[in-house]
């Protein structure tokens, strides 16, 4: 059988470049998303590729559904190869003072707590193996804050710990830990971000050629073949225009 990787958040923007990219370079796929529509339509796409798909439709902030989800997969599909932890996402750009507490919770919940519990799933079979790589989806805005990003940004400054710590913590196995941290890519982030308002979103992407999902995955890919000895600890990808989280040229 193919190695087997793990995308969460599937159904859209990077997961789902990834899930491609992955696809076209032989893993069987298990895609992880909570629109049951939207993992059916790539799972056919990706079947047809030739690869081997299994759907699991649930939120990675629901510790219960995560755990039941990958206990039900048979059992020659539970020898996880690759985990992507990409489910996340950013809501609100509000000053720290004024933020929205709902906003709060769904980013920490979402993009600490949910990559945590994928990884208290995964990992251990990895350990146990004796193989494996854990791609952690971070961020530019983890490096530095930048206007409004407060709490997004603490949750990918996490990515960033939690990954070093998972690094530190495999050390003595064959387990590989990356974390990507992408500058400006168009997906559907900024409309989340501006809770579905898509003119203020398009402005984010306007003057400057940003990346796109397809761009991260090629990082995911290049991380995970590089050969065994190989640990791609991080990447910083930034559009050519950006220099950092807050620094944009825009023509
Ligand atoms: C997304 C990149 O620069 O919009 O994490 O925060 S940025």
């Amino acid at each position: 059988m193919n190695k087997i990787a793990l995308v969460t958040g599937a159904t859209s923007g990077i997961g789902e470049a990834c899930a491609r990219k992955l696809a076209l370079i032989g893993y069987n796929m298990i895609i992880t998303g909570r629109k049951a529509d939207r993992l059916d339509a790539l799972a056919r796409e990706l079947s047809a590729m030739g690869v081997g798909v299994i759907t699991l439709e649930f939120d990675v902030r629901d510790r219960e559904a995560a755990a039941a989800a990958i206990t039900s997969l048979p059992p020659e599909w539970q020898e996880i190869d690759v985990l992507v932890n990409n489910a996340g996402g950013a809501w609100g750009l509000e000053p720290e003072y004024e933020g929205n507490y709902e906003d709060w919770d769904t980013m920490i919940d979402t993009n600490i707590k949910g990559l945590l519990t994928m990884t208290r799933l995964i990992v251990p079979g990895m350990v146990e193996r004796d193989r494996g790589h854990v791609v952690n989806i971070g961020s530019v805005a983890g490096d530095a804050a930048y206007a409004g990003g407060n709490v997004y940004c603490a949750t990918k400054s996490a990515v960033k710990a939690l990954s070093d710590g998972l690094r530190i913590d495999v050390a003595h196995t064959s387990v590989r830990v990356t974390n990507i941290k992408p500058g400006l890519v168009e997906t559907n982030f900024s409309v989340i971000r501006f809770h579905g308002d898509k003119e203020r979103a398009d402005n984010v992407y306007k003057g400057i050629q940003p990346l796109s999902g397809d761009d991260i995955a090629e990082c995911v890919a290049f991380a995970v073949s590089a050969p065994p000895h190989v640990q791609v600890a991080e990447l910083l990808v930034l559009a050519t225009h950006q220099a950092s989280g807050s620094v944009i040229h825009r023509s």
